[in-house]
Protein backbone atom coordinates (compact mmCIF):
# COMPACT_ATOMS: atom_id res chain seq x y z
CA UNK A 1 0.00 0.00 0.00
CA UNK A 2 1.30 3.33 -0.74
CA UNK A 3 -0.43 4.99 1.99
CA UNK A 4 1.86 2.55 4.39
CA UNK A 5 5.34 3.76 2.52
CA UNK A 6 4.30 7.78 2.86
CA UNK A 7 3.75 7.04 6.71
CA UNK A 8 6.78 5.17 7.21
CA UNK A 9 8.80 8.02 5.46
CA UNK A 10 6.43 10.83 7.35
CA UNK A 11 9.32 12.07 9.83
CA UNK A 12 7.85 11.83 13.14
CA UNK A 13 7.86 12.38 16.75
CA UNK A 14 6.58 10.34 19.85
CA UNK A 15 5.28 12.37 22.83
CA UNK A 16 4.12 9.81 25.29
CA UNK A 17 6.17 6.35 25.71
CA UNK A 18 6.76 4.19 29.23
CA UNK A 19 10.45 3.38 28.62
CA UNK A 20 9.53 0.46 31.35
CA UNK A 21 6.47 0.25 28.68
CA UNK A 22 9.26 -1.04 25.76
CA UNK A 23 10.19 -3.81 27.63
CA UNK A 24 9.57 -6.64 25.49
CA UNK A 25 9.19 -10.22 26.81
CA UNK A 26 12.24 -11.85 25.25
CA UNK A 27 14.06 -9.21 27.36
CA UNK A 28 12.66 -9.41 30.36
CA UNK A 29 13.19 -12.85 30.61
CA UNK A 30 16.52 -12.40 29.30
CA UNK A 31 17.45 -9.81 32.08
CA UNK A 32 14.91 -12.33 35.04
CA UNK A 33 18.06 -14.57 34.03
CA UNK A 34 21.06 -12.80 34.07
CA UNK A 35 20.22 -10.95 37.73
CA UNK A 36 18.77 -13.65 39.16
CA UNK A 37 15.10 -12.23 39.74
CA UNK A 38 12.74 -14.55 40.71
CA UNK A 39 9.41 -13.68 38.93
CA UNK A 40 6.03 -14.31 40.83
CA UNK A 41 4.51 -17.95 40.95
CA UNK A 42 1.43 -16.78 38.64
CA UNK A 43 3.42 -14.98 36.38
CA UNK A 44 3.58 -16.60 32.81
CA UNK A 45 6.67 -18.81 32.13
CA UNK A 46 7.09 -18.50 28.47
CA UNK A 47 6.97 -15.26 25.89
CA UNK A 48 4.64 -16.47 23.81
CA UNK A 49 2.29 -16.93 26.98
CA UNK A 50 3.47 -13.49 28.12
CA UNK A 51 2.19 -12.14 25.11
CA UNK A 52 -0.48 -14.20 25.21
CA UNK A 53 -1.49 -12.62 28.27
CA UNK A 54 -0.62 -9.33 26.90
CA UNK A 55 -3.74 -9.50 25.04
CA UNK A 56 -6.46 -9.64 27.37
CA UNK A 57 -6.02 -6.83 29.74
CA UNK A 58 -9.47 -6.01 31.66
CA UNK A 59 -8.75 -2.43 32.17
CA UNK A 60 -5.61 -0.17 32.76
CA UNK A 61 -5.33 -1.27 36.63
CA UNK A 62 -4.71 -5.08 35.13
CA UNK A 63 -2.43 -3.83 32.65
CA UNK A 64 0.08 -1.66 35.28
CA UNK A 65 -0.10 -4.80 37.48
CA UNK A 66 2.43 -6.77 35.15
CA UNK A 67 3.99 -3.32 34.36
CA UNK A 68 5.06 -3.35 37.90
CA UNK A 69 6.29 -6.78 37.85
CA UNK A 70 8.65 -5.99 34.38
CA UNK A 71 10.22 -3.47 35.89
CA UNK A 72 11.24 -5.90 38.82
CA UNK A 73 13.95 -7.46 36.17
CA UNK A 74 15.73 -3.92 35.88
CA UNK A 75 18.66 -4.06 38.21
CA UNK A 76 21.79 -2.59 36.86
CA UNK A 77 22.85 0.45 34.95
CA UNK A 78 23.40 -1.49 31.61
CA UNK A 79 20.18 -3.10 32.11
CA UNK A 80 18.14 0.36 31.38
CA UNK A 81 20.77 1.36 28.57
CA UNK A 82 19.67 -1.92 27.27
CA UNK A 83 16.16 -1.69 27.71
CA UNK A 84 16.16 2.22 26.18
CA UNK A 85 18.31 1.53 23.31
CA UNK A 86 16.37 -1.41 21.92
CA UNK A 87 13.34 0.95 21.96
CA UNK A 88 15.16 3.69 20.04
CA UNK A 89 16.93 1.66 17.40
CA UNK A 90 13.45 -0.49 16.81
CA UNK A 91 11.58 2.68 16.45
CA UNK A 92 14.30 4.69 14.47
CA UNK A 93 13.71 1.99 11.92
CA UNK A 94 9.95 2.97 11.90
CA UNK A 95 11.35 6.77 10.82
CA UNK A 96 10.96 7.90 14.97
CA UNK A 97 12.89 11.60 14.63
CA UNK A 98 12.24 12.63 18.38
CA UNK A 99 11.07 11.51 21.32
CA UNK A 100 10.04 12.59 24.58
CA UNK A 101 10.08 9.72 26.43
CA UNK A 102 8.93 8.79 30.29
CA UNK A 103 10.24 7.08 32.51
CA UNK A 104 8.78 6.53 36.54
CA UNK A 105 11.39 6.82 38.82
CA UNK A 106 9.50 5.94 41.71
CA UNK A 107 9.29 2.64 41.00
CA UNK A 108 12.42 1.83 40.67
CA UNK A 109 13.99 3.88 43.89
CA UNK A 110 11.57 1.89 45.97
CA UNK A 111 12.84 -1.26 45.26
CA UNK A 112 16.14 -0.46 46.33
CA UNK A 113 17.74 1.21 43.07
CA UNK A 114 20.10 4.29 42.63
CA UNK A 115 17.95 7.19 40.88
CA UNK A 116 21.56 7.58 39.73
CA UNK A 117 21.69 4.26 37.96
CA UNK A 118 18.39 4.73 36.35
CA UNK A 119 18.94 8.07 34.44
CA UNK A 120 22.86 7.14 33.72
CA UNK A 121 21.47 4.04 32.17
CA UNK A 122 18.69 6.06 30.16
CA UNK A 123 20.77 8.74 29.46
CA UNK A 124 23.51 6.28 27.45
CA UNK A 125 21.22 4.87 25.00
CA UNK A 126 19.48 8.34 24.47
CA UNK A 127 22.82 10.25 23.60
CA UNK A 128 24.08 7.31 21.76
CA UNK A 129 20.46 7.39 19.34
CA UNK A 130 21.40 11.30 18.91
CA UNK A 131 24.69 10.40 17.61
CA UNK A 132 24.41 7.10 15.61
CA UNK A 133 20.36 7.60 14.82
CA UNK A 134 20.19 11.48 13.85
CA UNK A 135 17.28 11.72 16.81
CA UNK A 136 16.52 14.44 19.24
CA UNK A 137 15.64 13.32 22.18
CA UNK A 138 14.35 14.42 25.84
CA UNK A 139 13.41 12.70 29.06
CA UNK A 140 10.06 13.19 31.28
CA UNK A 141 10.13 11.71 34.82
CA UNK A 142 6.65 10.87 36.04
CA UNK A 143 5.30 10.79 39.74
CA UNK A 144 3.45 8.05 40.24
CA UNK A 145 -0.24 8.98 41.09
CA UNK A 146 -1.35 5.46 43.42
CA UNK A 147 1.45 6.70 46.00
CA UNK A 148 1.31 9.74 48.42
CA UNK A 149 1.61 13.34 46.85
CA UNK A 150 4.55 13.80 49.76
CA UNK A 151 6.18 11.02 48.51
CA UNK A 152 5.69 13.13 45.06
CA UNK A 153 7.29 15.92 46.92
CA UNK A 154 10.46 14.33 47.62
CA UNK A 155 10.74 12.85 44.50
CA UNK A 156 10.84 16.02 42.71
CA UNK A 157 13.61 17.26 45.25
CA UNK A 158 15.87 14.78 44.46
CA UNK A 159 15.44 15.44 40.88
CA UNK A 160 16.55 19.01 41.43
CA UNK A 161 20.36 18.33 40.72
CA UNK A 162 19.16 16.46 37.30
CA UNK A 163 16.94 19.32 36.28
CA UNK A 164 19.34 21.45 36.79
CA UNK A 165 22.13 19.96 34.54
CA UNK A 166 19.60 20.04 31.58
CA UNK A 167 19.10 16.08 31.68
CA UNK A 168 15.61 15.57 32.60
CA UNK A 169 13.02 18.10 30.05
CA UNK A 170 9.92 17.53 32.19
CA UNK A 171 7.61 15.96 35.09
CA UNK A 172 4.28 14.09 34.60
CA UNK A 173 1.93 12.20 36.27
CA UNK A 174 0.68 8.53 35.76
CA UNK A 175 -0.22 5.23 37.22
CA UNK A 176 -4.33 4.76 38.18
CA UNK A 177 -6.02 7.25 37.67
CA UNK A 178 -9.90 7.32 38.28
CA UNK A 179 -9.22 6.73 42.24
CA UNK A 180 -6.27 9.56 42.82
CA UNK A 181 -7.67 12.86 41.29
CA UNK A 182 -5.73 15.37 40.04
CA UNK A 183 -5.95 18.07 42.64
CA UNK A 184 -4.19 15.58 44.87
CA UNK A 185 -0.85 16.88 42.82
CA UNK A 186 -1.10 20.79 42.87
CA UNK A 187 1.58 21.39 45.77
CA UNK A 188 3.57 18.75 43.68
CA UNK A 189 3.20 20.82 40.09
CA UNK A 190 3.52 23.86 42.09
CA UNK A 191 6.68 23.51 43.84
CA UNK A 192 8.13 21.94 40.94
CA UNK A 193 7.02 25.19 39.01
CA UNK A 194 8.47 27.81 41.34
CA UNK A 195 11.73 25.83 42.43
CA UNK A 196 12.88 23.81 38.87
CA UNK A 197 14.47 25.57 36.16
CA UNK A 198 11.69 27.73 33.65
CA UNK A 199 12.77 26.01 30.69
CA UNK A 200 10.82 22.58 32.42
CA UNK A 201 7.26 21.62 30.91
CA UNK A 202 4.71 19.89 32.96
CA UNK A 203 2.03 16.89 31.48
CA UNK A 204 -0.03 14.93 32.90
CA UNK A 205 -2.11 11.75 31.94
CA UNK A 206 -6.01 12.55 32.36
CA UNK A 207 -8.96 11.44 30.19
CA UNK A 208 -8.04 8.32 29.85
CA UNK A 209 -10.20 5.92 32.16
CA UNK A 210 -11.67 8.73 33.41
CA UNK A 211 -14.11 11.29 32.27
CA UNK A 212 -13.20 14.76 30.59
CA UNK A 213 -13.63 16.42 33.94
CA UNK A 214 -9.66 15.27 34.81
CA UNK A 215 -8.56 16.75 31.82
CA UNK A 216 -10.22 20.14 32.63
CA UNK A 217 -9.77 20.20 36.50
CA UNK A 218 -5.42 18.90 35.28
CA UNK A 219 -5.68 22.07 33.35
CA UNK A 220 -6.54 24.05 36.48
CA UNK A 221 -4.99 23.18 39.14
CA UNK A 222 -1.53 21.48 37.78
CA UNK A 223 -0.34 24.59 35.49
CA UNK A 224 0.39 21.69 32.63
CA UNK A 225 0.86 23.31 28.86
CA UNK A 226 0.16 19.42 27.59
CA UNK A 227 -2.35 16.22 28.21
CA UNK A 228 -1.39 12.76 28.07
CA UNK A 229 -4.01 10.45 26.65
CA UNK A 230 -7.22 13.05 27.01
CA UNK A 231 -8.99 10.71 24.67
CA UNK A 232 -12.23 11.50 26.66
CA UNK A 233 -11.82 15.38 26.44
CA UNK A 234 -14.41 14.80 23.23
CA UNK A 235 -16.95 14.39 25.55
CA UNK A 236 -17.27 17.88 26.25
CA UNK A 237 -17.70 20.41 23.36
CA UNK A 238 -16.95 23.54 25.81
CA UNK A 239 -13.27 21.96 26.79
CA UNK A 240 -12.50 20.75 22.90
CA UNK A 241 -12.66 24.94 22.02
CA UNK A 242 -10.55 25.96 24.98
CA UNK A 243 -8.05 22.70 24.26
CA UNK A 244 -7.79 24.38 20.83
CA UNK A 245 -7.36 27.85 22.12
CA UNK A 246 -4.92 27.72 24.16
CA UNK A 247 -2.93 25.03 21.70
CA UNK A 248 -2.92 22.19 24.30
CA UNK A 249 -1.51 19.11 22.64
CA UNK A 250 -3.36 15.80 23.77
CA UNK A 251 -0.41 12.37 23.20
CA UNK A 252 -3.12 9.91 21.83
CA UNK A 253 -2.18 6.11 22.03
CA UNK A 254 -4.84 4.46 19.85
CA UNK A 255 -3.56 1.03 20.30
CA UNK A 256 -2.78 1.61 23.98
CA UNK A 257 -7.00 2.87 24.30
CA UNK A 258 -7.92 -0.26 22.16
CA UNK A 259 -5.71 -2.99 24.65
CA UNK A 260 -6.95 -1.45 27.61
CA UNK A 261 -10.04 -1.57 26.56
CA UNK A 262 -10.86 2.58 26.95
CA UNK A 263 -12.18 1.70 22.95
CA UNK A 264 -13.10 -1.14 21.12
CA UNK A 265 -11.84 -0.56 18.44
CA UNK A 266 -9.25 2.35 17.42
CA UNK A 267 -12.00 3.83 15.10
CA UNK A 268 -13.84 5.01 17.98
CA UNK A 269 -10.46 7.35 19.13
CA UNK A 270 -12.36 10.39 18.76
CA UNK A 271 -9.54 11.53 15.90
CA UNK A 272 -11.75 13.29 13.44
CA UNK A 273 -13.45 15.45 16.22
CA UNK A 274 -10.02 16.99 17.23
CA UNK A 275 -9.27 17.33 13.60
CA UNK A 276 -12.88 18.72 13.45
CA UNK A 277 -12.48 21.30 16.78
CA UNK A 278 -8.54 21.93 15.83
CA UNK A 279 -7.60 20.17 19.08
CA UNK A 280 -3.59 19.62 18.38
CA UNK A 281 -2.88 15.83 18.93
CA UNK A 282 0.13 13.50 18.19
CA UNK A 283 -0.17 9.71 17.89
CA UNK A 284 1.84 7.39 20.17
CA UNK A 285 2.97 3.92 21.29
CA UNK A 286 2.49 4.80 25.08
CA UNK A 287 3.83 1.19 26.21
CA UNK A 288 4.62 -0.48 22.89
CA UNK A 289 5.96 -3.69 24.44
CA UNK A 290 2.41 -4.71 25.79
CA UNK A 291 -0.12 -3.25 23.72
CA UNK A 292 1.33 -4.77 20.33
CA UNK A 293 2.92 -1.89 18.43
CA UNK A 294 5.38 0.90 18.07
CA UNK A 295 4.98 4.08 16.90
CA UNK A 296 4.38 3.57 13.02
CA UNK A 297 2.13 0.49 14.07
CA UNK A 298 0.29 3.03 15.73
CA UNK A 299 0.14 5.76 12.27
CA UNK A 300 -1.08 2.71 10.53
CA UNK A 301 -4.11 1.42 13.19
CA UNK A 302 -5.19 5.26 12.91
CA UNK A 303 -4.83 4.89 8.57
CA UNK A 304 -6.68 1.63 8.67
CA UNK A 305 -9.33 3.22 10.97
CA UNK A 306 -9.91 6.78 9.59
CA UNK A 307 -8.51 6.47 5.85
CA UNK A 308 -7.04 10.06 6.62
CA UNK A 309 -5.68 12.00 3.32
CA UNK A 310 -2.28 13.30 2.21
CA UNK A 311 -2.98 16.79 3.85
CA UNK A 312 -4.95 15.33 6.95
CA UNK A 313 -1.69 13.50 7.72
CA UNK A 314 0.83 16.29 6.99
CA UNK A 315 -1.34 18.68 9.69
CA UNK A 316 -0.65 15.83 12.02
CA UNK A 317 2.64 15.27 11.34
CA UNK A 318 3.76 19.36 11.17
CA UNK A 319 0.86 19.71 14.79
CA UNK A 320 3.31 17.12 16.20
CA UNK A 321 6.67 18.78 15.88
CA UNK A 322 4.70 22.05 16.67
CA UNK A 323 3.95 20.46 20.57
CA UNK A 324 7.47 18.94 20.39
CA UNK A 325 9.42 20.71 23.46
CA UNK A 326 12.65 21.24 21.39
CA UNK A 327 14.45 24.53 20.10
CA UNK A 328 12.62 26.63 17.06
CA UNK A 329 15.93 25.27 15.43
CA UNK A 330 15.16 22.08 15.19
CA UNK A 331 11.35 22.21 14.46
CA UNK A 332 13.02 23.57 11.15
CA UNK A 333 15.01 20.09 10.75
CA UNK A 334 11.81 18.14 11.77
CA UNK A 335 8.85 19.98 9.32
C1 LIG B 1 0.51 3.87 31.64
CL1 LIG B 1 -1.28 3.47 29.68
C2 LIG B 1 -0.77 4.15 31.17
N1 LIG B 1 -1.62 4.89 31.88
C3 LIG B 1 -1.23 5.36 33.04
N2 LIG B 1 -0.03 5.14 33.58
C4 LIG B 1 0.84 4.40 32.87
N3 LIG B 1 2.09 4.01 33.14
C5 LIG B 1 2.52 3.27 32.12
N4 LIG B 1 1.56 3.17 31.20
ZN1 LIG C 1 0.95 6.55 29.39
Amino acid sequence: LATSEFLTHLPKCEHHVHLEGTLEPSLLFQLAHRNNIQLPDDFPKSVEALQYRYQNFKDLQDFLNLYYVGMSVLITEQDFEDLAWAYLEKSSKQGLKHVEAFFDPQGHVDRGIDLELVIGGFRKALVRAEKELGMSTKLIMCLLRHLPPSEGLATIKSFAPYYKKGWIHGMGLDSSEVEFPPELFTSCYQYARSSLPKEVHYTAHAGEEAGSDYVRRSLKCLGISRIDHGVHSADDPELMKQLAERDIMLTVCPLSNKRLQVVDDVSQVPIRKFLEYGVPFSINSDDPAYFGGYILDNYLAVQEAFKLNVDEWIKIAKNSVRGSWVSEKRKKDLY
